[in-house]
């Protein structure tokens, strides 16, 4: 089974802790201390493998964490940083927050690489924290933790031009007629389940790449056979091309086939239907003049162009096979790709991993008691007060600093709170002072 899209874990390394030791020698009494920073954790990498084309290896392999810094050691050892976690991934891979959908990255044109999770840095070690009134410090910082966050990897392919249609209707037919491309060809439904791309040469250079695109269902915007998957593909074409069976082959109607498949892409997104589309009126080859019940000869390429000239969809008959018209069709659409902005449809960054908090981001509440202290509560506060040596003046500076950082203090200060008010955090109690 192929894949897609795909939803994985992704954790950047904690960075390791800083180290606490005092230096001893031979006649040193008390020597300084001397504990080691701890190294950086691991980034997670994202990067476009041209030897990919699905993300089908993700269906196995779905959580990615990156190792943590080593800690520190004594006699001012740093630890090591550690390797960065590199993911692979085929061009046009787009990466989403899981929860928003929001889009952290697009791997496609000039973006081959990017870090999506930086690595926690290292603590620093208490050599560090040696001041004229703290000659001894016994806190050194903890390791930074790395982020988390579950992600959406949705492959979109880079193509000028989409082939859409019915399954069986003669899109890979098409597809090879025209290009380098060998997708399979077979007389049963879903024979394409992940899309090919292929490079169609015009005469003098002129040229456009076309992406033959698995076959379509009424419902396929409501994920109906892979609906999902196949109608991401055609997010970045810029001209569709609509491949109809106008000889009946299979007795459907090709004006309702159209019409179905337009509601489908209406259905998943709108701005599908704003792009030019063009009919490809296929498998003349195998018509032949019928009669309807009344008696008229039917005229499939006649009421496809009553039904969506007058929209601006002009229909070529073809036979994908004979290649007749085909020519007229490349350059058609070749004319109209002309006319639009040559600029790959790349997705604009709306999620900025940069601004997620360290860790998993556990929420805090901020409360008044009744006595009229202020209570701060949460894993995350509870969690930071475990790591940090409030006796030790640097660690109170650390703590301080964290509460401002989260914004902590801001939403004290929202929560009404006035100079020398008490704070208390889980046995701790302190006056607010602004700085
Ligand atoms: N007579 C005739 N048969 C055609 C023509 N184009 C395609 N076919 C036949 O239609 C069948 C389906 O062709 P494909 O190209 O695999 O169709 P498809 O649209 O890619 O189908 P899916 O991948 O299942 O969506 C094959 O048996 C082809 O030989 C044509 O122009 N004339
Ligand atoms: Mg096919």
């Amino acid at each position: 089974m192929f894949s897609d899209r795909a939803k994985i874990f992704i954790k950047s390394g904690n960075g390791g802790d800083g180290h606490v030791s005092f230096r001893r020698e031979l006649y040193v009494p008390a020597g300084g201390p001397d504990g080691g920073n701890g190294g950086r954790g691991g980034d997670i990498i994202f990067q476009v493998d041209e030897g990919l084309n699905t993300l089908t290896d993700f269906r196995y392999n779905r959580k990615f964490v990156a190792k943590s810094g080593e800690p520190g050691g004594k006699k001012r050892c740093s630890g090591k940083n550690a390797e960065d976690l590199v993911i692979k991934v085929p061009e046009g891979t787009v990466i989403k927050e899981f929860e928003t959908g929001k889009v952290i990255s697009d791997m496609s044109g000039e973006n081959r690489r990017e870090v999506i999770l930086k690595g926690g840095r290292g603590g620093l070690g208490n050599m560090n924290f040696a001041t004229a009134t703290m000659q001894a410090p016994q806190y050194a910082q903890p390791g930074q933790p790395g982020q988390e966050l579950w992600v959406q990897l949705e492959l979109k392919v880079i193509a000028d031009v989409g082939l859409v249609g019915f399954p069986n209707v003669g899109k890979s037919t098409l597809l090879s007629r025209v290009s380098n491309a060998r997708p399979k060809i077979a007389n049963y439904h879903f024979t394409t389940l992940n899309p090919h791309l292929g490079v169609v040469d015009l005469d003098e250079g002129a040229g456009f790449v076309m992406a033959d695109i698995p076959g379509l269902i009424e419902g396929a915007s409501e994920g109906i056979g892979l609906g999902h998957e196949f109608l991401q593909h055609i997010e970045r074409t810029k001209v569709l091309i609509h491949v109809v069976d106008a000889a009946s082959v299979e007795g459907r109607d090709p004006v309702e086939d159209i019409r179905i498949i337009n509601e489908e892409l209406a259905a998943y997104n709108p701005d599908l239907l704003k792009r030019p589309q063009v009919i490809a009126a296929n498998k003349m080859d195998a018509m032949y003049e019928e009669m309807d019940a009344q008696g008229n000869i039917t005229d499939p390429v006649g009421r496809l162009r009553a039904a969506f000239e007058p929209q601006g969809i002009p229909v070529f008959p073809i036979s994908a096979v004979s290649g007749q018209g085909v020519k007229e069709l490349l350059y058609a659409v070749y004319r109209i790709l002309q006319t639009m902005d040559q600029t790959p449809v790349v997705f604009e960054k709306e999620f900025d991993t940069r601004l997620l908090g360290a860790g998993s981001n556990l929420p805090y509440t901020v409360e008044q008691a009744e006595d009229g202290v202020f209570v701060l509560e949460g894993p995350r506060i509870e969690k930071m007060l475990g790591y940090t040596n409030l006796d030790s003046e640097k660690g109170f500076l650390f703590f301080q600093k964290f509460l401002k950082d989260t914004g902590i203090l801001d939403e004290l200060e929202q929560a009404g709170i006035r100079e020398g008010d008490t704070v208390r955090m889980y046995g701790h109690e302190f006056d607010y002072y602004k700085e």
